[in-house]
C-alpha cells in the first residue's frame, strides 16, 4: 500500500522554501495516501542547537503543519526522538550504509565547508538515519525539494543493499515525489543559493511568520536584474534571481510560471514585486496568524505530538522487530 513519509529539521524557523517546496505538497497528499509527517529534530542536533530553541522550533514547526491544514486526525504529525526506532534502525542502516557513499552527498560538503574535520560524525552519516526515518515506516513516497533528492536515491540504496545482502525483499525501494513550480527556492540575494532556514542573513528568506511590511520590503529589496519580464519563459534562462521571483508567484497563485510569464509580460520589477508580495501575504498571513495561535498553546502541541507518536511507533515497532529478526538479533 502506498505510504507517505516527509519531515522538516527543526534547525530555525520555517521558510518559504520550506512551505512551498514540503509543506503546501504535504497537505495537498494527505487524504490521498496513508501519510506520516514528522519534525525530525534528531536531524537537527547535527549541528548544534540550544535546547530551548530546539524545543521551540520543534513546536514552530508542528504549529506550521497545523496551520498549513495538516489535521491530526488524518495525518499522524509526531517529532522523530519519541519513536525510538528512528535512532535503532539508524543504527543497522550505519553498518549498511558505505563511507564511499557519504562521502559522495553534496549537502554533507556544503554543510561541512572547509571543515569537515570539525564537524559532528551525525552531520556525516545523516543520510542513513533519514533512510531510517522513511523505511521504519515501509514508505512508498517521499515528497521533498530538490535539496533531499540525492539522500531520498542513497535511501534506495541502502534498501536494496540491505535486501540483496540479507537475501529479503523486506525494505520497499522509495520514490522521491519532487513537483511543482517550487521544488527549489532560492535565496533572494543570490539565485544560485537555495533560500535556507540557517543562511546568514534574514533578508535572504522570507519566513512563515514574517509580517506583511517585512515581506513587502524583502520582495522589494530582493536581488533581480535591470530586464523587465520577457515576453516568454525562455527569456528567463540565464537570469536566475528574476526566474525564482517567478516560480514562488506561480507557486503560492497553484499556477505554471508559462502563466505567470503570460499575466506580466513587459512588467518591470516595480510593477511585479508588489504584486508578488501582496500574493504572498495573502496566501502567509492566515497561515502565519494561526501559527501564533497555536504557539500561544504549547501544551496542546505537545499533546498532538505525543499522540502523534503513538500511533506512529504501532506501525514503526513491528517493522523494526522484523529487521532485528532478519539481522539475527535475539529478543524475548
Ligand atoms: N529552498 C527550498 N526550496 C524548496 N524546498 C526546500 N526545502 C528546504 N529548503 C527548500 C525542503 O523542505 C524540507 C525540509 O527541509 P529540512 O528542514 O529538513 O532541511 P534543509 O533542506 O536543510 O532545509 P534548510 O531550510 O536549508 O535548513 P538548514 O538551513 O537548517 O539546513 C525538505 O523536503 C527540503 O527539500
Amino acid at each position: 500500500t502506498p505510504r507517505v513519509f516527509s519531515g522538516i529539521k527543526p534547525s530555525g524557523g520555517l521558510t518559504l522554501g520550506n512551505y512551498l517546496g514540503a509543506i503546501k505538497r504535504f497537505v495537498g497528499m494527505q487524504g490521498e495516501m496513508e501519510t506520516i509527517y514528522c519534525v525530525v529534530d534528531l536531524h537537527a542536533i547535527t549541528v548544534w542547537q540550544d535546547p530551548a530553541e530546539l524545543a521551540n522550533a520543534t513546536r514552530e514547526v508542528a504549529a506550521g503543519y497545523l496551520a498549513a491544514g495538516l489535521d491530526p486526525t488524518q495525518s499522524i504529525l509526531f517529532n522523530q526522538s519519541q519513536v525510538a526506532g528512528h535512532a535503532e534502525l539508524g543504527w543497522v542502516f550505519n553498518c549498511v550504509a558505505r563511507v564511499g557513499w557519504m562521502n559522495r552527498m553534496t549537502q554533507f560538503k556544503d554543510k561541512a565547508g572547509t571543515n569537515a574535520e570539525k564537524v559532528s560524525l551525525g552531520l556525516y552519516a545523516y543520510p542513513s538515519l533519514m533512510a531510517a526515518d522513511i523505511l521504519l515506516y515501509h514508505a512508498t513516497h517521499v515528497p521533498v525539494g530538490e535539496d533531499q533528492k540525492q539522500h531520498v536515491e542513497l535511501t534506495r540504496d541502502i534498501a536494496a543493499k540491505f535486501n540483496h545482502d540479507f537475501g529479503t525483499a523486506f525494505f520497499p525501494i522509495t520514490e522521491p515525489v519532487i513537483d511543482g513550480p517550487a521544488t527549489r527556492v532560492m535565496n533572494l540575494r543570490d539565485g544560485t543559493r537555495k533560500m535556507s532556514k540557517s543562511g546568514e542573513s534574514d533578508m535572504e528568506r522570507i519566513n512563515m511568520t514574517d509580517d506583511a511590511d517585512t515581506i513587502a520590503k524583502k520582495f522589494k529589496k530582493a536581488k533581480t536584474d535591470p530586464a523587465a519580464l520577457p515576453d516568454t519563459l525562455d527569456g528567463l534562462a540565464g537570469r536566475p534571481e528574476a526566474r525564482n521571483l517567478v516560480d514562488i508567484y506561480a507557486a503560492l497563485d497553484d499556477s505554471t510560471p508559462e502563466a505567470v510569464i503570460a499575466a506580466y509580460q513587459g512588467a518591470g520589477w516595480g510593477r511585479f514585486k508588489p504584486a508578488l508580495a501582496d500574493l504572498a501575504v495573502a496566501k502567509l498571513a492566515p497561515i502565519s496568524q494561526e501559527m501564533s495561535r497555536l504557539m500561544n498553546d504549547p501544551a496542546e502541541i505537545d499533546r498532538i505530538l505525543a499522540q502523534g507518536a503513538a500511533r506512529a511507533r504501532q506501525i514503526a515497532e513491528p517493522i523494526l522487530k522484523q529487521t532485528y529478526d532478519i539481522v539475527g538479533f535475539l529478543r524475548s
